[in-house]
């Protein structure tokens, strides 16, 4: 009686908690688009991680089936299969139909992987078509499934084994992801990739089976963030060859940091979480960088490194910096609903700590590294007052246009940003059509003529005495450097219109170079964007349309009764004003492909490997520049 009270109860309660995932799936996955779909996976991947990060698991496996069933495996123990006391369930069934299993019914370990929404895989049940469960434990193959989350069988003993793990393959619900169902390789083996560099000595495989052609990687770094370091630096000129590491463990809170400096002068910190990447950073980004200026300074001045009253400032100790800062902990806060930043207080402190002492007793044992870093830093420091000095200086030539020089900006009449565009146009005649196709009310068009400078080889100094670079400053508004304020800017709509060949596609990434390096909330706010002009013109008499591809062109030419005049475009220059409008401007009938910058990491990878010093790979990429903009746009 006490029993049939209990588990109708608990029946109640899992089905409210089926309803309430089924009615608000954002609310647990964040959305119910691609990112929320793909999220379903990491939920299921981060407990298999929890299982190896305690100790008894050491490989995950991720397979992609037809029609987009996902399956996870790991060699952990199995999840708990015993019937529990008060719900009269296995253990396993409680965790996969019961919201919160996680914390209600266990207190033992504690959970490393958060994931982003750190729901459970409960949550992953009740969104997906069905899922199957198959636990090899204590000598027993056991079997479930389920259908929309609910049971369709009692926990099935299916035999013996002599493995132990757990194995979860499931479908994703087509009525709850109605944008779709499909998932993207690329974005599945970046991240568990990161996964493996993040959690040393874990063996991650993907497969992807969907197509004859099958994919499959490994992923295994006993080096951990070492590697890590390693791979971000690997098409740059490092300054020292040992990756600097430091780690330590303090009030159950776990401290990794791994760094290296390189010869650019761009820095590239990334802070993680329990293995989620806080792109605004967060108190252990902060307790690196105070104890990094802090270390060396001290060294430099104890070392008779400076010439009098010199000192370092925290952003001349990162310039050609790559570093990765990793954190374990019990109980992590974040801030903001992506969990961009950190905001445990007690970390800033157990970081310092641990880089303090790593630092230190690095910089004393290698004292050669020492003296290469913090001369960088000095070089650094120099070149930022003169930078300042530069800046005060032009901005002083005249009083009317903060920048001193006449740019060929001609703007439009909408002052309001939300509705006013600048395309920046390759070439003068381009941008002569432009201006002239274009709606002046709301359309501003800046014509570059010049060489556009690669930022990714200079310093602040040069890059503000380059008229390419000024211009397209002063008519965003912003400023650069210390001055920049994103509020500023005067268009909600950057838009870059280059000709579609090989030297187009090299302004357009020294621009995005520029941007991503200099502007970088400009990317983030969505402001920023790529203009699609047709590569064919189709003509018989007056009749006229455009193709943006070759396959598309030859489809447009079969579905003609006779034969088009064709004309393959080779720069935007061979457009009339009218033409260019129709294609590439007018709002209701252009393409813009918006730049977003998800994976920070893997963009700076894509633009130091495009524009630093290594020749091989720039050459691919501008072979290979529609997937260039693919990786840009994920
Ligand atoms: C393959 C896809 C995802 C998992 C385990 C192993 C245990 C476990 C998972 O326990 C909490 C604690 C004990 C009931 C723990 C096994 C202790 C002893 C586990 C996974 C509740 C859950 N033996 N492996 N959960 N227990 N792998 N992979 O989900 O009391 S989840």
């Amino acid at each position: 009686m006490d029993m049939n009270n209990n588990y109708d109860s608990k029946n109640i309660q899992i089905l409210e908690g089926l309803e309430a995932v089924k009615k608000r799936p954002g609310m647990f996955i964040g959305s119910t688009g691609p990112r929320g779909l793909h999220h379903l996976v990491w939920e299921i991947v981060d407990n298999a991680v929890d299982e190896a990060l305690a100790g008894y698991a050491s490989e995950i496996d991720v397979e992609i089936f037809e029609n987009d069933i996902i399956r996870v495996t790991d060699n952990g123990r199995g999840i708990p299969v015993d019937t529990h006391r008060k719900t009269d369930l296995p253990a396993v069934e409680t965790i996969l139909t019961t919201l919160h299993a996680g914390g209600k019914f266990d207190n033992d370990s504690y959970k490393v992987s958060g994931g982003l929404h750190g729901v459970g895989a409960s949550v992953v049940n009740a969104l997906s078509e069905w899922l199957e469960v198959e636990i090899h434990r204590d000598g027993v193959e056991y079997y479930q499934r389920y259908e929309k989350g609910i049971t369709q069988c009692p926990l099935e003993k299916r035999g013996t084994t002599d493995k132990t793990g757990t194995s979860i393959t499931f479908k994703a619900d087509a009525e709850v992801f109605k944008e779709t169902t499909h998932y993207d390789f690329d974005t599945l083996l970046l991240r568990i990739q990161q996964m493996a560099f993040l959690n040393k000595g874990i063996a991650f495989t993907i497969e992807d089976k969907r197509t004859p052609e099958t994919r499959f990687e490994r992923f295994h770094y006993e080096g951990g963030i070492r590697e890590y370091v390693e791979y971000l630096n690997k098409n740059k000129e490092l300054l020292h060859s040992n990756v600097i590491y430091a780690e330590g463990m303090q009030d159950d809170i776990m401290v990794e940091i791994a760094m290296q400096y390189n010869n650019s002068f761009s820095q590239n910190i990334f802070p993680f979480a329990n293995n989620i990447h806080n792109p605004e950073g967060g108190t252990h980004e902060e307790g690196f960088k105070m104890t990094l200026t802090r270390v060396l300074n001290s060294y430099g001045r104890a070392n008779n490194l400076f010439k009098k009253d010199e000192s370092l400032q925290g952003e001349d100790t990162r310039e050609g910096l790559t570093a990765i800062i990793s954190v374990k902990h019990p109980d992590p806060q974040f801030e903001g609903q992506t969990k961009a930043k950190l905001g445990n207080t007690e970390v800033r402190r157990i970081v310092a700590q641990v880089l303090s002492e790593g630092l230190d007793r690095y910089l004393l044992e290698n004292p050669s590294d020492a003296k290469i870093i913090v001369e960088k830093a000095l070089l650094a420091s120099r070149a930022r007052i003169a930078a300042k000095k530069a800046r005060e200086a032009t901005r002083r030539k005249s009083p009317l246009d903060g920048l001193g020089f006449a740019s060929k900006l001609a703007d439009c009449r909408e002052k309001d940003p939300s509705k006013a565009e600048l395309y920046i146009v390759e070439g003068d005649s381009a941008g002569g059509s432009a201006k002239q196709g274009r709606d002046s009310g709301f359309q501003a068009i800046l014509p570059l003529r010049g060489k556009v400078l690669n930022v990714e080889k200079a310093r602040m100094d040069k890059i503000v005495a380059n008229k390419e670079i000024l211009s397209m400053i002063q008519a965003f508004g912003t400023g650069i450097g210390d001055d920049f304020n994103p509020d500023f800017i005067r268009y909600h709509k950057i838009v870059i219109m280059t000709d579609a060949d090989v030297d187009g596609a090299h302004i357009r990434t020294l621009l995005l170079t520029f941007l991503f390096r200099h502007m970088k909330p400009l990317i983030e706010r969505g402001y920023v964007y790529i203009a699609q002009p047709p590569l064919y013109k189709l003509q018989i008499g007056k009749q006229v349309d455009y193709a943006f591809t070759e396959a598309e062109m030859e489809k447009k030419q079969r579905a003609l009764p006779k034969r088009a005049q064709t004309q393959r475009y080779k720069g935007l220059g061979e457009m009339n004003a009218q033409q260019l409008w129709e294609t590439t401007m007018d709002p209701s009938q252009r393409t813009l492909l918006k730049v977003t910058l998800e994976d920070a990491l893997e963009a700076d990878r894509l633009f130091s490997t495009l524009m630093g010093d290594e020749v091989g790979p720039r050459k691919e990429f501008i072979q290979q520049n529609a997937e260039y903009v693919k990786n840009l746009d994920i």
